[in-house]
């Protein structure tokens, strides 16, 4: 099937154009050109949609119930992984379809025409095998079959409870796989995205080097020449002291020195680096996966993005916890940590491009290199993963080039997306996925099941 798309104003790999045609076959983009006469379906501003680099869906259903003040009286990012353990003990293979398809569809709504899939919750309570060791790679695969987003599933390796190599917590047992389980449910989820659209990829996660081994990370990383790889790295205070004590260095700078790190990797947070570890990652042409409302919601600390863009880093953004699902506002709040460290304003724009402008173009590059999507451009060759704004809002009117994705991301938000197509699959047509109530009614009766205080 043929689209063609004319486009008011477009954002190209060259900047900002005018008059865009923009044609869709099979999926890709295959004609762009600038200064055309209006033909087809029009929009007023046409974008490259980006790639949400970093989610883990389950978590979706638990946003808004880790507020309050726990038995321990000292809060942190390991109470509320506590919780986490206790929500996903009781999740059934049924329960993260409905939840993963509510979740894209708000990715999708939000902007975003693809996600990568952190998936580590494998196995069932009490860590017994499903009848199918990819069971609930399976499920990831029949939500984005439904929604239409675009997938990149990183099947997660977690074999430990430390990095002394611990047994697996009690709170783990549904993770843990052993590298020969591993490789099993790597081929059942291949042959699960197999089912999908030509878009989708498969990539893997080391989970981090806490829940890894050191033989099972360069395991991992033999296991798919090429593919994207994934890993968190380096968010919380107490994981820097572990892996400095475990392996006698901090953990960016030990993953430097002991694997290759390329551009096929996808380092997520990265929010505790030495100013060394941060141009050495950026070194690489590796892309950090920042998650700033997850980041900010669990108190990880903040990324050093000034240093780390000057540097030539390559960065995308995640929704992680999937606490908010909000594109602008992942942006947004990546700019706003930076000026609030470092009281200044704009930090992380040029000379040429405004910060709205360095944080899109940005994200929508690191996070298709992070998918190991061809996508990231309005460019011909590329999946035609594409999002359209709505000008008709007051703060969008009249406004033009980097001045409105400015106004977009810092005075707007996600209501101003109009549509979104990924991989030239039509899916949010005036705001609105295609299936809304339908996933969002499947949703709302999982959450009434599951509705427990943690
Ligand atoms: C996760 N989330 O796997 O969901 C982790 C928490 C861990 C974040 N790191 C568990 N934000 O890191 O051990
Ligand atoms: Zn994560």
């Amino acid at each position: 099937m043929r689209t063609v798309l004319h486009a008011d104003q477009a954002l190209l790999p060259s900047g900002w154009a005018e008059n865009v045609v923009v044609e869709l076959a099979e999926g890709r983009i295959t004609a762009v050109t600038p200064n055309a006469a209006p033909v087809g379906n029009r929009v007023a501003v046409l974008l490259p949609a980006p790639v949400n680099l970093h989610s883990h869906a389950f978590q979706r259903a638990m946003a808004g119930l880790t507020e309050r003040r726990g038995r321990d009286p000292k809060d942190s990012f390991w109470t509320w992984r506590q919780l986490m353990y206790r929500f996903l003990d009781r999740l059934t293979p049924e329960d993260v379809e409905a939840i993963a398809a509510f979740v894209q569809m708000e990715m999708l709504e939000a902007g975003y025409a693809a996600v990568a899939e952190f998936h580590y919750l494998h196995h069932q309570p009490g860590g017994g095998a499903y009848a199918s060791i990819a069971e609930m790679s399976e499920r990831i695969v029949n939500a984005a079959a439904e929604t239409g987003i675009g997938l990149t599933l990183l099947p997660v390796l977690y074999q430990q409870g430390g990095c002394d190599g611990r047994a697996l917590g009690p709170g783990q047992a549904r993770f843990g796989n052993d590298i020969n389980a591993f490789a099993a449910l790597l081929q059942g989820a291949e042959a699960a995205v197999a089912s999908l659209p030509g878009d989708a990829v498969l990539g893997l996660a080391p989970h981090s080097l806490r829940a890894v081994s050191r033989d099972g990370l360069a395991e991992a990383a033999r296991m798919r020449p090429g593919a994207p790889i994934h890993l968190h790295l380096a968010e919380q205070a107490a994981e820097v002291e572990e892996v400095s004590a475990a392996y006698g260095a901090r953990p960016t700078a030990w993953l430097l020195a002991n694997a290759a790190v390329d551009p096929r990797w996808c380092l997520i947070h990265c929010t505790q680096m030495t100013p060394a570890e941060t141009t050495g990652l950026a070194a690489t042409g590796a892309v950090a996966g920042l998650c700033p409302i997850t980041e900010a919601s669990l108190g990880d600390g903040i990324f050093d993005g000034v240093r780390y863009l000057a540097a030539g880093g390559r960065f995308g953004i995640g929704s992680d916890s999937n606490i908010r699902i909000a594109l602008a506002e992942e942006l947004r709040s990546l700019e706003y940590s930076q000026r609030l460290r470092d009281r200044g304003r704009a930090l992380l724009a040029t000379a040429e491009k405004s910060t709205g402008r360095v944080l899109y173009e940005g994200a929508v590059q690191g996070g298709a290199q992070a998918g190991g999507r061809a996508a990231g451009a309005i460019a011909p060759g590329m999946w035609a993963d594409l999002v359209a704004l709505d000008v008709a809002h007051v703060d969008l009117d009249g406004r033009r080039g980097d001045d409105l994705l400015d106004a977009w991301l810092f005075a707007g938000d996600d209501r101003m997306v109009a549509e979104v197509w990924s991989a030239g699959r039509h899916l949010v047509h005036e705001g609105r996925h295609l299936h809304h109530d339908t996933l969002t009614g499947r949703y709302r009766a999982t959450l009434a099941r599951l509705r427990v205080r943690l």
